[in-house]
């Protein structure tokens, strides 16, 4: 059994690339690949009550897993669930409001900090879920877990709700200092705790997303967020040390440098749309995730096309996953995701 499922696993196109092995064309998956843009998830969100009880009823949340994967010939599927359902499970009431997004009943206190307690039992729909997933999918394609960076989780929290700057998230940080590095470290206990349990749960590879990291000062940036995703990489690896971990710290330009393999452990870095993949790929040791413009893929399919044969040919021969620089956006036709995925399955004989 054991060595059956080592086989499956070098036979998945993303851990091989993730291992530092290339294959003869990159694997490709995208970040929100399910989602609003599928009229398929539109239709089972009309049957469906409010987001987050699709994210917790497992035969749905799986479900829209796998929608993408029954349109598009996908290497990897990323269960569909919300980096907010850690801030939920840890006390603070979670909603999301259509066209407004995420509200969260909000830390007002620094006191609060101390009332927060992580009720792991709330997330079991997730790792039910998963398991539902991973015994539908080839044994080709990789399934990956995530949860948000303890940064990005914490600027909901304090933010109550999503912002441009999360300056109110910011000036807590600012006055409540002992405070704010213990919310890090509760959110950091849960969030490790919640990617050993997708693995457990049948995950081959976890994605953890630090989407605000760009709003942080170079001094902010290390010690909220490079810092804390070291440990919570640390921490995770001691308890699954053959997982592979992508980060994707958002928006980091020119500390992108300080996420590198050497000083945070992950394995790869997902690069957004505003970095150059060519810079990164020269500056940078990890394997690198990424990087076509939401934007191009929803609007503009020959310049799109156009980048992604560019990006497969600067990245030939070296470890490298496909992917957006950000998630899929509710504008996309879902045929310009299906002329990508197919120019990169396609793209091992040049
Ligand atoms: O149907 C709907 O209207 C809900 C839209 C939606 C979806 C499809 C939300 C609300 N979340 C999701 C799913 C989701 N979220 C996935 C599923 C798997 C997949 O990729 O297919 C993932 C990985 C996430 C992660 C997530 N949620 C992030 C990190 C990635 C990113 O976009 O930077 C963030 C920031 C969130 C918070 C969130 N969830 C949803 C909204 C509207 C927001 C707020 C975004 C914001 O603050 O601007």
């Amino acid at each position: 059994m054991l060595s059956k499922q080592t086989d499956e696993k070098i036979d998945q196109p993303l851990l091989s690339n993730l291992s530092g092995k290339p294959t003869k064309r990159p694997p490709i998956w995208l970040m929100r690949q399910a989602g609003r843009y599928l009229p398929e998830y539109q239709a089972l969100r009309k049957k469906t009550g409010s987001f987050l009880d699709c994210c917790y009823t497992p035969s749905v949340a799986s479900e829209i897993t796998l929608q993408p994967l029954k349109r598009f010939d996908l290497d990897a599927a990323i269960i569909f669930s919300d980096i907010l359902v850690i801030p939920d499970a840890l006390g603070t009431n979670v909603r999301f409001e259509e066209n407004i997004g995420p509200m969260i009943d909000g830390l007002n206190e620094p006191k609060d900090v101390a009332k927060l307690h992580f009720n792991q039992s709330l997330l079991d729909p997730v790792y039910e879920a998963i398991e539902l997933t991973k015994k539908q999918l080839s044994s080709h394609v990789s399934l990956i877990g995530f949860a948000g960076a303890a940064w990005t989780l914490a600027a909901y929290m304090l933010q109550s709700k999503s912002a441009e700057n999360f300056q109110k998230a910011k000036q807590w940080a600012y006055a409540n200092k002992r405070e704010f590095d213990e919310l890090l470290a509760i959110i950091e206990n849960a969030v490790v705790t919640h990617l050993v349990s997708q693995v457990r749960a049948g995950c081959d590879a976890i994605q953890i997303f630090d989407s605000w990291a760009g709003l942080l000062s170079v001094t902010d940036i290390q010690r909220w967020s490079v810092e804390s995703l070291t440990r919570i990489i640390r921490d995770f690896k001691h308890e699954c040390p053959t997982t592979p971990v992508i980060i994707f710290p958002r928006g980091a330009g020119t500390n992108y440098g300080l996420y590198d393999t050497q000083y945070t452990g992950a394995s790869a870095i997902g690069v957004d749309q505003f970095t150059s993949l060519a810079w990164a790929s020269e500056h940078l040791q990890a394997v690198l995730q990424g990087n076509i413009d939401p934007l191009l893929l929803a609007l503009d399919k020959d310049a799109m096309l156009t980048q992604a044969r560019e990006n497969i040919a600067l990245m030939k021969g070296k470890p490298f996953i496909f992917n957006l620089g950000h998630g899929v956006i509710p504008q996309t036709p879902p045929e310009h995701v299906e002329l990508l995925v197919n120019l990169v399955k396609e793209s091992d004989c040049g």
